[in-house]
């Protein structure tokens, strides 16, 4: 057990990451069944589809879940209510500050576990109320931050007394036993989960995923100061260049919009936005969602147990 475990009620300290449009019930009903703590992403999803999967993730598991609350979405109001109504018990946020929430989550006893990747963010939300961190590094898929998992998480559990949550580049148990010694009390992992058996994303996706070199999960739109990590190609081409050529902001948002929903859905792996962490290189395989969770605590446990590493000077 430790403070997250015990928080939550979950066996085993590892969040499944909130990929928009591709954590629904499926995958977090999953992970939960398998001792983690599973999450569905709002993402940009309208509320009544927050609801569904809500009440079908209830169908599939007794045991502990979340939803995250995906900030910049312009349905972020009616989710933050819907939770409320369903009886959602904890809640994680991305993209932004969740503070104008927090007095109504708060009062229904939610849990509030934002994703920061600052230390002043951290420190602010903490005041504002958050029970726990994520703490993100910038070798995460999706919207980033500037700073790597290695140097926010220490600067993080330096800054605040609640337990945080090492998120970022952690595909297996030596990532986990790493973020521990960093200071965390958990791990997110979003993108070895994409290769769950149970994630329901196109085969092409995943296969992009199993095909993905070290190099190949890049950041664009850093000029729009909305930067996404994604895996290379046509798409990622054709912004880094308008990037280059000094496109306007707007324009590159209209290119980015849209993108996500063909390849996760339609399988365009090609002219679509692959969302992915650095971490992607290593992922060679699918899987069970329970022999994934499973391997990240058996390997955790060997090296915690076994590590061999002799300080000899
Ligand atoms: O949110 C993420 N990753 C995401 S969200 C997403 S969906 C999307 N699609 C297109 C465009 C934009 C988003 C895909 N990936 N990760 C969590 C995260 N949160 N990373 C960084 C932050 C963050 C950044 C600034 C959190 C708070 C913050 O500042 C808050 C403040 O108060 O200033």
């Amino acid at each position: 057990m430790n403070r997250v475990c015990e928080m939550l009620g979950i066996q085993y300290p590892i969040f499944q990451g909130a990929m928009a449009w591709v954590a629904n019930h499926a995958i977090a009903a999953a992970v939960s069944e398998a001792g983690g703590l599973g999450i569905i992403a709002a993402g940009n999803a309208p509320a009544d589809w927050v609801r569904d999967e809500i009440r079908k993730c209830k169908e599939k598991t007794n045991k502990p879940f979340a939803v995250n609350v995906m900030l910049l979405s312009p349905y972020a109001d009616e989710v933050a209510q819907v939770l409320v109504d369903e009886g959602v018990k904890i809640v994680t946020t991305g993209a932004g500050s969740p503070a104008k929430y927090m007095p109504i989550w708060k009062e229904h006893n939610i849990k509030v576990i934002p994703v920061v990747a600052s230390v002043a963010v951290a420190k602010r939300l903490v005041r504002e109320g958050a029970d726990a961190l994520i703490a993100e590094g910038c070798e995460a898929g999706g919207h980033i931050g500037e700073l790597t998992t290695m140097v926010l998480v220490p600067q993080v559990v330096d800054t605040v007394d609640v337990p945080v949550i090492a998120a970022g580049g952690i595909g297996d148990g030596r990532g986990f036993a790493a973020s521990l010694m960093l200071g965390a009390e958990a791990v997110q992992v979003g993108t070895r989960f994409l290769l769950a058996n149970e994630c329901e994303i196109h085969q092409n996706y995943k296969d992009r995923v199993i095909k993905a070199s070290d190099l190949d999960a890049i950041a664009t739109g850093r000029s729009t100061g909305h930067p996404i990590r994604t895996l290379r190609n046509q798409l990622t081409r054709k912004f880094l260049k308008l990037e280059k050529e000094g496109a306007l902001p707007e324009e590159l948002e209209a290119i980015g919009s849209g993108a996500l929903q063909k390849a996760v859905v339609e399988g365009d792996t090609v002219n679509g936005s692959v969302m992915a962490g650095q971490i992607a290189g290593l992922l060679k395989k699918e899987q069970p969602t329970q022999d994934i969770v499973d391997e990240y605590i058996k390997e955790l446990k060997d090296l915690m147990e076994n590590a061999q590493i002799k300080i000899n000077f």
